[in-house]
């Protein structure tokens, strides 16, 4: 069985909190990080710069990121190691049961990458930040393209408005524009990933961040400016200088999953007026001395940035009330789930 000697793949992203966990379980075991997924299997990375050692994923719930550790033949996927974060967004509707879909673990910076051909509506960008928060992470908005339009600078002033408080940058893996500044996001060794819809152009900043065509590209379609769906598994890409990148599949839209606290991170602005409100259970409806009327009456406040938070209040309400319905009638049957990881 293989020996690692862990403080020379401190590179990986191997922390003290893991070492803790590691040495608990016997250090003899083998552990790695997550490359990639494919129907089943995990590519695990041992050490940079190697390749990586491919093992079943059966009954384990791993996502690209993850640390984990393999059986004693290297077989199969024995444990996951707690993740730091998690992008998690809602996989689909089927019947009536929602399914968490984790996207990256263990990130330190979400990239919401938008085409400026396109612009994000400002609900749509609302809700991907309530996701991004949500994950532990840190959100930066990324606007490529800006090669195919005129004015890219009002684009950004206008997404301000509804991401107080995140760095905004025009970035183009074609023309090399804020290229350097977002690889400045990759420092000590961090996590990032590109999340985006399909043709934005993740798998082309992937390749000039690493500096080489790493990563296959192709044309949007040219009626509608879609892309094709050229990446279909995540990967964990290293970049030379050190830090990490993972480059997704194109996913349109994002359904929140839940929750800790990304509404009140995407709305701290909101929250800010609501603890002004004279009463503490202040409807903001017709209240005297309500902060966020105010706020709206003089401007500060656009209302539909109100409508949008209480809307994914409200959702986000409903499917907790889901998920707890799900829980109940599992006990019924006597099958606990174990306990959602926090
Ligand atoms: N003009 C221009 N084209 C770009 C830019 N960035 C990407 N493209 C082009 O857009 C197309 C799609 O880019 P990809 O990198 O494959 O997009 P993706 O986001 O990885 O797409 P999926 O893998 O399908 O999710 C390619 O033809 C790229 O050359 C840019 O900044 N300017
Ligand atoms: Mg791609
Ligand atoms: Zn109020």
């Amino acid at each position: 069985m293989k020996h690692i000697d862990w403080s020379a793949d401190a590179n990986l992203g191997w922390s003290d909190a893991l070492e803790t966990e590691w040495r608990a379980l016997g250090t003899s075991v083998l552990a790695g990080r997550v490359s990639r997924l494919d129907r089943g299997w995990s590519s695990v990375l041992l050490a940079v710069g190697e390749e990586p050692i491919r093992v079943r994923n059966i009954g384990a719930d791993v996502a690209v990121g993850d640390f984990v550790v393999a059986d004693a033949d290297a077989e199969r996927v024995q444990h996951v190691f707690a993740r730091r974060s998690a992008f998690v967004r809602r996989a689909s509707f089927e019947g009536s049961r929602a399914e968490a879909h984790t996207i990256a673990a263990n990130i330190d910076v979400v990239m919401l990458i938008h085409a400026l051909t396109s612009p994000p509506k400002q609900r749509r960008l609302e809700r991907e930040l309530v996701l991004a928060w949500d994950s532990g992470a840190v959100p930066v908005v990324v606007l490529t393209k800006d090669d195919l339009v005129d004015d890219p600078a009002s684009m950004v002033a206008s997404l301000h408005e509804v991401a107080p408080a995140v760095d905004v940058c025009v970035a183009s893996g074609i023309t090399g524009t804020g290229v350097e500044r977002l690889r400045g996001y990759a420092a000590d060794n961090a996590t990032i990933a590109l999340l985006g819809a399909s043709g934005v152009g993740k798998s082309t900043l992937v390749n000039a961040l690493v500096g080489h065509g790493r990563q296959a590209t192709a044309e949007v379609r040219d009626g509608d400016q879609r892309g094709r769906h050229t990446t279909t598994a995540s990967e964990l890409v290293r970049l030379p200088a050190g830090g990490w990148l993972v480059d997704t599949p194109g996913v349109r839209a994002v359904s929140l999953w839940s929750s800790g606290r990304g509404i009140e991170r995407a709305f701290a602005d909101v929250f800010d007026l609501m603890d002004q409100c004279r009463f503490r259970d202040c409807k903001h409806d017709d209240e005297p001395d309500c902060a966020v009327r105010s706020a709206i009456a003089d401007g500060t406040l656009d209302v539909r940035r109100l409508d949008s938070m209480q809307r994914l209040v409200a959702e986000e309400l409903a499917l907790e009330e889901e998920q707890r319905a799900a829980e109940k009638a599992l006990d019924k049957r006597g099958v606990r789930r174990p306990k959602k990881a926090t």
